[in-house]
Formats: C-alpha cells, structure tokens, sequence
C-alpha cells in the first residue's frame, strides 16, 4: 500500500486518485455516490493545493538559506480567474488528472467548471498583476504579491432588456480552497486622530501618530506555482477585521449596539473592489483600502527582514517594491513614518531606503484618471502621512529650483501639491518623486510618459524612466484556455519548449504556407467557434455560426476604446443590405464584451445601443443571418478563457495615444486572431512583430491626434459631410434600433457630433475601408490561414515571462533563486 507522503503529494496517477478520495471523504464529508458537482470539485482543489503547499515549503526553505531578494508586488487588484486548471497545467498532471478522473468515473470538465473565478480587479492593471505572479513563479524570481481580500470582487453583469444590470459577487460563498488564513499575522491600522513631538527614551525628539481608530489586517495566503519549476510564490491579501479591544471599549459604557457597529464599520474597508477604471473623487473608503493594504504590506515586510536580518539599513537590498499604478503610491509616505516615527531612523537615511525599495509602473495618459486625493480628507485620515509629504515636497522642490532656478511655474507644475480653491494631494508625482524607476507599460506610452505626462520628472531625472512592454501568461492563455491549438503547436514544433519560451513560436514560420497545417489549423479554431457558439445559445439564445467570421471585441466599456466605432461599422453593413440585399457579403458574427463601471451612462448606453442593433440586425429577414451581433454577458476572466479561442478578427480601435498597452490585443493574436487596430499602445509592437502586411492598420497617429486637437477638431463638420456617416447616426436617431424612441440614444449621438472627445467621427473612413479589406482578406481562406500562423509564429515577444525577466535586469536587480522539483 502506498505510504503516507505517497498519498498525501504523490504525482503518480494511482496517488492522485486515492488522494482524491480521501479528500472527497475527510474534507468534504462525502461519498462519491452522494457528493455534489461542488463536493466533486473540492476534493480536486484541496488534491492539487496539498501538492502546491509541498512546494512552497519547499520554497520558502530555498529562499530562506538563499536570503534571496523579493520582488514585493504591491497592486489593489489581482484578477486571478480560476485556479484548478491553471494549477494542473503548472503541475504537469493535466494529462494524468483527465485519466484519473475517467477511471473515477467522474466529468472532468463539469469540475473545471464548477470553479467560481476570484474577481479581484477590474481589467487589463489587475489582469496584468495575475499574469506577472505567474510569469515570476515561472522565472524562478522570490515574490510576493500584496492586495486586498475583497469579500466582494468586480461584480457579475447580466443583460436586462439591452441594459446592463449589476449583481454582487460572492465569490467566497462556498469557501475558498485556495487560500489559507493566517489569524496571526495582523497588523494594526491607524486612521485619524493627531500628530505630536514627544521625547523619546533615548533622548531624541520624535513625531508621533495618535490614531483616533485602529482596525486589524490579517493576512490570507494563496500559493502561485511556477510552470514546470518547483517555485511557489505567495500571494498575501489583507483582510479588515475589527480588533478584539472594539468590544470593551464599548461595553463598558453599555453600548451593544455601538460596539457591534463599530466592527462592521472596521470590516468594510476590505468588503468590496471598486468597479470603476478611473478614481471617482473623494471616496473615502477607496483611500482607506489603500492606506490599509500598504501598511500591512510594508509592516509584513519590516517584520520578515527583522525577523532575519535584525537591522533595517539592508531593507532595499532585501527588498524591491512595484507600485501597481499609484493605487499603492502612500507607501511611500507610510514606509518614511514606520522607518523614522516606529523605528527612530533619521530623515536622510530613511529617504535614500524608501527610494531605493519602490519602482513604480504608469498604466495611463489620461488626465482624468490620475489620481489625485484633497488635502483636507487626507489630513483628517492620514495627518502624519501629510506632515511626512510636505517634508518630501520641500526638499523635493528645493532640488527642482536649484537644477532649474528662476522657473516657479515649473515648481508649481511638479509639486506634491496641486494649489487652487481645493488642494490636492498628486499620487502620480509622490510615486516618481519617490520611486528609483518609472516605466510605462508599452514602448509608445513609455515615450508618451516621458515626453508628456512626465516630462518635467524626465528633464530631471532622465536615467529613472523605463519601458517594459507587457505580456500575457501563454500558459492561462494558450494551454489552459486553447487546448487544441495547443497541441497542433507543439506537434507542429516537436516539442513544448514554446510554453516556457514563447520566441520557439517562430517556428511556425516555417510551415506557414504548408497546406495541411493551415487544414488542421482552421479546424482548430472551427471547433474552438463551435465550442464558444455552444455556450453563448445556452447564455443568450443568440445562435453564430461558426462558419462566419467572428469578429470580435472584448474589454472594458470606455469611450476611449470606441466599441461605438465598431457599432457604426455593423450599422454601415446593414444598411448596405437594406439597399441592396442581394449583394455579395462576407458573413460575419459580431461579438462584443465588456463591463461598464456602475456609475458610467455613456458606457452603460453604448452596451443598451449594441444590444438594441443587435435585436434588430438579427432578426431582419434582409439580413437573412449573414450578420449576426451579440453581447455576451459578464465577460471576466473564465469567459474570457472561452472567447479568445473563438476570434477570427481582434479589434483594439482605440484613438491612438489612449490606450496604454492594452493586453486582450496580446492574447486574441497569440490565439490566432488577425488584429484590426490603430497605433496605439501594444499594437504598435505587435504590428511590428508580426509584419504590416499581417495587420489591419487604420486611423489616425497619436501625432496626428495631438495635432488635430490643437487646431480645433469639429465633429459636426465630418458629420454634415460624410452622407453615410450621417445616415448611421441619423438611423439610431430616428428611433429604428429602439421601438420609435428617439431620444433614447440622443446622449450619446450628441456627444459624437458635437464634442467626440475620441475622435470617433475622424476615423470613421479609415476604419470602413479597413474593414473591407478584412473581407476581401477573409474571402482568401487559405491565406488568412497563413497569416494567422503567422500572428502566433511571431507573437512571442508578448509573453509575461520576457516581461519579467525585463523587470528583473533592467529594473529591480533581482536573481533567480531555483527551487529543486
Ligand atoms: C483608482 C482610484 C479610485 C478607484 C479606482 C481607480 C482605478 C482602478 C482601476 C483606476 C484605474 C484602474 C485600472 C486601470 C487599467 O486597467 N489600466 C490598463 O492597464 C493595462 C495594463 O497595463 C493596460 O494594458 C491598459 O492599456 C490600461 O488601460
């Protein structure tokens, strides 16, 4: 009989399956005959956790003899998407796993399935988090990533009569086998109250924080196992918890109620993630989550390095920190007042550690969606954290005016503090000031950054600013998610190097133009539409078929990613078959997906107006089924899982110089998409890589953005002058998409002639004569085969892992420590 260590982590089938009984048995309770798809699926959760755990003790063991430097991934949202199939895939027991099921006569899909995936972020920034913990797994680099435990993550979307309707998520309903809590490391977070001087034991005058409320972080521990290493990293979220002292307090004036109050007051902080993809000015709560996560994360890691090395002068060589956009930027404030407040280092010194411990990373150009916090909520939240920044901007400014004396407008433009009626607080100028690298997350918003956003930051501090492209997990976005097409690779390749070293892709180029691989290739993706097809009729009764070109466009809803572009387009096409309905069309199934922030009327009306087009378009007997439009609901990681398989074409038509990166561009190309797209953010390298002749290019340059804007950009002129640019809108506006209303849409039509700050209207021209060439180009199966080859031969660069090994040299100096498998 197989010994105990055998069952409990053994990798052989026959382990695997008495392990999993025993799990069905002694966690769940359960018998096979009685347990239920829920029970089924635990058991495999806590089967593949226990051999996760083995290696990260493991792990932990490796780093501690190591003391190996760790990268302290500070981000407020991780958006992880299930766990199980992801971990099998790392394991390397996806095969052996389907066996052992199969002989335990149990549905290994219906398992998968049954995972409900943790929403913890809204899009690409909390996606990208995920991918990075996966990628640092895999490269062998110590890591931790910190965040916060939402009860509540990004909500669950459902369609109501073409609108959007938002449900909370509990994702935490039926437990978490993924996470293990660990009740005993707690921090103690302060709000409000005052700051004093008092004189300190040994003499010295220090600054103290008086809190007039603190409440506990406790810390729960997901593992991320690397791909086919050993490595397991930890990925730490803060849970908000009211201290025991809560009740005494109260109970000794008799207030039961108050008492009981004051817990659930103290739990909120981490109860449920912002929706929205852009600051919302003066939510308090928002900064309280902040506030919350950095400090227990900075204290968590105060207490690591004391715990082994006794003396926080070595704290940056211990440790480098990546602020996740300017969510996380108070630890800089914070790391300062624990490093001089708590433990009595002096200014200087403090300074040139925090400096050294942060890098911080941009995700955005647009002005609104910096974040930036009033004085007078910060002093009465965080007093000692604004004492602490106006020391910072002091010295800060004095540097400024010495490299650049006589020129205070410049000051002005560079302080911590933005003067006028309301002062405000400028997170993205503390996390430069305070950061010892900057970089953007594509090559041409690393250069926007320096030369526009940063640019004074730039003139003083060149050598700080960094690029580092992203990329996407091929292992969630290839193996897991397209198994077929996965296997067609490395068949094709030899070998599955390609998923560790994703530039073996180039391969593939060599048997482009081969007839029966661009046949098995085209089956591969016709089953992965028949696959998708399947689940949105169950979703939506819409039917698609998969003979049609899926042409597709998932992200979150924002004006600045124009889906209302891609509206116009489907309309243009059904109009074109109104007045001639017997012409020759390319069938095509549009498909859209996406979340609307709550509190967004112009996106939550582009998600009705797509629905109510598709209402119409798919039952017009003159269309006759050769465009079909859907909206498929709730699109978050594990349907995306499902999607990017399905494309034909990925639209990233966002009016150049907006988007960032953008990350889906990465993961419907690596899946054999062709791409139709502007140069904005990572469509500028994709395009590079993958050649111009393999890409669907239109529309304006940011150049040419920044200069229209300048000269005046007039939308109703375009209107008034393109005839079918005007029939489009004038369509929504006669009320044909909407039963005869004809003011539903006027909010959104309105905007578009008269303000269209995104340039819809400029690049409307461009982007019809594009799409016609993807239908000319669609017509030629045998070479959009070819170039979707081509798409995945050459999309390598765009892997997570060369991402982070580009961290890892160029920004945080960090070695890979290996974990012995
Ligand atoms: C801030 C303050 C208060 C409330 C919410 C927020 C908030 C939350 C989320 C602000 C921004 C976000 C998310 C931003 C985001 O997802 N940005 C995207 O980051 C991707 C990864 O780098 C890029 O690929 C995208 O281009 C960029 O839009």
């Amino acid at each position: 009989s197989p010994n105990r260590e055998h069952t409990r982590t053994g990798m052989s089938k026959e382990a695997l399956k008495q392990a999993y009984i025993d799990n069905l048995f002694y966690i769940q309770g359960r018998f096979r005959e009685v347990a239920t798809s829920h029970d089924l699926y635990m058991a495999a959760a806590y089967t593949v956790r226990d051999r996760l755990l083995a290696r990260w003790v493991k792990s932990a063991q490796a780093f501690k003899v190591n003391r190996a430097r760790t990268v302290c991934y500070l981000s407020a949202e991780f958006l992880l998407g299930p766990h199980l199939a992801n971990n099998l895939v790392n394991l390397g027991i996806t095969k052996i796993s389907q066996e052992s099921a199969a002989e335990l006569e149990l549905d290994f899909a219906m398992i998968l399935e049954e995972e409900e995936e943790p929403g913890l972020g809204n899009g690409g920034l909390g996606r990208l988090a995920a991918c990075f913990m996966d990628s640092l797994a895999t490269q062998c680099i110590p890591a931790i990533g910190y965040g916060i435990r939402y009860e509540f993550g990004i909500f669950d979307q459902t369609i109501e009569n073409g609108w959007q309707v938002e449900r909370s998520d509990t994702w935490l309903r039926n437990g978490n086998p993924w996470e293990i809590p660990r009740p005993k490391i707690c921090f103690p977070i302060g709000f409000g109250g005052y700051t004093e001087q008092y004189r300190h034991a040994d003499g010295s005058l220090r600054h103290r924080w008086l809190p007039s409320l603190e409440i506990n972080g406790v810390a729960y521990d997901t593992p991320i196992l690397g791909y086919g290493v050993g490595n397991v990293n930890l990925l730490r979220l803060w849970k908000a918890e009211a201290p025991q002292s809560f009740d005494f307090q109260a109970f000794n004036v008799g207030d039961y109620y108050g008492a009981v109050h004051a817990k659930i007051e103290a739990e909120t902080i981490s109860k449920v993630l912002y929706p929205n993809d852009e600051p919302e000015v003066g939510k308090e709560l928002r900064l309280k989550q902040q506030f919350f996560f950095v400090s227990c994360s900075l204290q968590d890691m105060i207490r690591l390095h004391l715990n082994t090395v006794g003396s926080l002068d070595t704290f940056a060589n211990k440790f480098v920190a990546q602020l996740n956009d300017t969510h996380p930027a108070l630890a800089v404030a914070e790391l300062m007042r624990l490093f001089i407040d708590e433990h009595g280092m002096a200014w200087e010194q403090a300074w040139t550690i925090t400096r050294n411990t942060f890098c911080y990373t941009n995700h955005t150009l647009l002005p609104e969606a910096l974040e930036t916090w009033s004085v007078a909520l910060f002093e009465r939240l965080l007093p000692r954290h604004l004492e602490i920044i106006y020391l910072i901007n002091q010295d800060f400014l004095n540097q400024v005016r010495e490299k650049f004396p006589d020129d205070e407008t410049r000051v002005i433009r560079m302080s911590l503090i933005a003067e006028g009626e309301q002062r405000r607080v400028r997170m993205a100028n503390l996390a430069v000031v305070g950061s010892q690298a900057v970089n953007g997350v594509a090559a041409l918003h690393s250069e926007l950054v320096k030369t526009t956003l940063f640019n004074d930051f730039y003139d003083l501090w060149p050598e700080k600013f960094h690029n580092v492209t992203n990329g996407v997990s091929p292992r969630r976005f290839m193996v897991v998610s397209n198994p077929r097409l996965a296997d067609l690779i490395s068949h094709t390749c030899g070998h599955n190097d390609w998923i560790r070293d994703l530039s073996l892709l180039r391969h593939l180029e060599h048997h482009a133009d081969d007839v029966e691989l661009q046949q098995r290739w085209r089956e591969v993706k016709i089953a992965a539409k028949q696959d998708f097809a399947n689940w949105l009729q169950q979703q939506t009764g819409v039917v698609l078929d998969p003979q049609a070109m899926f042409d597709v466009q998932a992200k979150r809803l924002h004006e600045y990613k124009r889906q209302h572009l891609n509206i116009l387009h489907i309309i243009r096409l059904y109009q074109r078959i109104q007045q001639n309905p017997n012409q020759e069309i390319v069938s095509r199934a549009f498909i859209f997906g996406g979340k609307a922030a709550p509190g967004y009327y112009l996106a939550k009306l582009i998600i009705k107006l797509i629905n109510a087009v598709a209402e119409v378009v798919n039952h017009d007997p003159l269309v006759n089924g050769r465009i079909r439009v859907a909206f498929m609901p709730d699109f978050n990681v594990k349907n995306g899982q499902r999607l990017y398989p399905a494309a034909d074409l990925s639209e990233q038509i966002s009016l150049a110089g907006k988007e960032a990166s953008g990350t889906g561009n990465m993961k419907f190309s690596l899946n054999g998409a062709l791409t139709i797209g502007t140069l904005d953010g990572a469509n500028v390298e994709i395009r590079e890589e993958v050649g111009a002749e393999n890409f669907f290019l239109f529309g304006m340059t940011a150049a040419e953005v920044t200069a229209k804007q300048r000269e005046g950009y007039r939308p109703w002129e375009l209107y008034h002058a393109d005839p079918e640019l005007k029939a489009d809108i004038d369509l929504i506006n006669s009320g044909h998409f909407s039963r005869g209303d004809m003011v539903l849409f006027r909010p959104l039509t309105d905007h578009l002639i008269n303000h269209d700050p995104f340039m819809v209207l400029a690049d409307y021209r461009a982007y019809l004569e594009c799409q016609a060439q993807v239908s000319t180009a669609w017509s030629d199966a045998a070479n959009w085969d070819r170039m979707s080859i081509l798409n995945v031969a050459r999309m390598g660069k765009f892997s997570s892992d060369r991402a982070i090994v580009e961290y890892a040299k160029n920004i945080w100096n960090v070695p890979p420590v290996t974990v012995e498998r």
